[in-house]
């Protein structure tokens, strides 16, 4: 197996030899590692900085600087329901990244800590969508709301939060399309969406934007995130597939220009394999500390 990000760094940590190749096999890795140029850039300039202003730097004393630096970049964020009310989850993301697998993780989640969880089957543009959310409805045992291959998604969800709200359910997971006739078509179908939803809350605390950004394909991360932001606005990102690259360097460069915490990561396709994000143990990994 490829060694991970994070043990690629703490071998190039444990050459000791800072020198100029040392630096700039730090600033290649840590674009491979998806943080983009610039971030890159910057991280390994003041590393650079770090090591040659003191006589005796040990590689756990430059970790210990590009964790921090890296610590302002990035935020966690813990979703709270709002008690008493239908609360929305839209799980957002282009086509691939893992929404539909990551609804029926967070509905297993959800569950486990005794809250009641409705799926809306809101991405109609492919027929298989549905069926494949259905399946998971049925193996987590949730009811799920759906209408025919190519209805209105922004119908579904409606009827789904109407349903939620008379049978009691406290948690409405919506999956959505990732990809559609062009962007334009997909942005304005969120849009519609998105209004729809804000129509049915009774508070804004209810409803949440969740982006997924799958971590095998990160480079993109970043003009994802600026994409759906900038169509209804993103309340946080959940990370998937972490388990088949575990490095999420494009959360960092999400978190640093558009300001969007982190709330769960993907780890596996099994339902049990999702976990609220951990900043400490993620800055650790990346920096090759852990
Ligand atoms: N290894 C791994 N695979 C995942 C994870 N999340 C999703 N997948 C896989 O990614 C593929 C696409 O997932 P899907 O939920 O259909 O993506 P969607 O198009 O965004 O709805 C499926 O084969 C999933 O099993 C994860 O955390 N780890
Ligand atoms: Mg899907």
């Amino acid at each position: 197996m490829k060694k991970s990000f994070g043990a690629r760094l703490k071998a190039l940590f444990g050459i000791r030899t800072f020198d100029e190749q040392f630096f700039e096999d730090l600033e290649d890795m840590l674009i491979e590692g998806d943080l983009g140029a610039k971030c890159a850039m910057d991280i390994s300039d003041a590393v650079r900085k770090l090591a040659k202003s003191e006589k005796s730097t040990s590689p756990q004393d430059l970790q210990r600087l590009m964790k921090r630096l890296l610590s302002e970049k990035i935020n966690g964020y813990a979703p709270a329901l709002v008690p008493d009310e239908t609360n929305i989850f839209l799980i957002l993301g282009v086509n691939g990244v893992g929404k539909t697998t990551s609804i029926a993780k967070l509905a297993t989640y959800y569950k486990e800590r005794g809250e009641s969880v409705l799926f809306a089957a809101a991405d109609t543009f492919r027929a298989a969508a549905i069926d494949q959310l259905d399946l998971h409805a049925q193996r987590t045992g949730c009811r799920i709301i759906k209408q025919s291959h190519g209805s209105d998604p922004g119908a579904v969800i409606f009827d789904a939060m109407q349903s939620a709200k008379a049978k009691g359910e406290r948690l409405v997971l919506a999956d959505t399309a990732g990809r559609m006739h062009n962007k334009e078509n997909l942005l304005r179908e969120l849009q519609k969406i998105d209004k729809v939803i804000r129509s049915k809350i009774t508070s804004p605390d209810c409803y949440k934007k969740f982006l997924v950004i799958d971590a095998t394909t990160g480079q993109n991360g970043l003009s994802q995130a600026q994409l759906f932001d900038q169509a209804i606005g993103i309340d946080a990102l959940i990370l998937t597939k972490y388990d088949s690259a575990s490095k999420g360097g494009s959360l960092i460069q999400i978190g640093e220009s558009l300001g969007i915490p982190v709330a769960f990561v993907g780890v596996g396709e099994r339902y049990g394999d999702i976990h609220p994000f951990d900043k400490e143990e993620f800055l650790d990994a990346l920096v090759g500390m852990a």
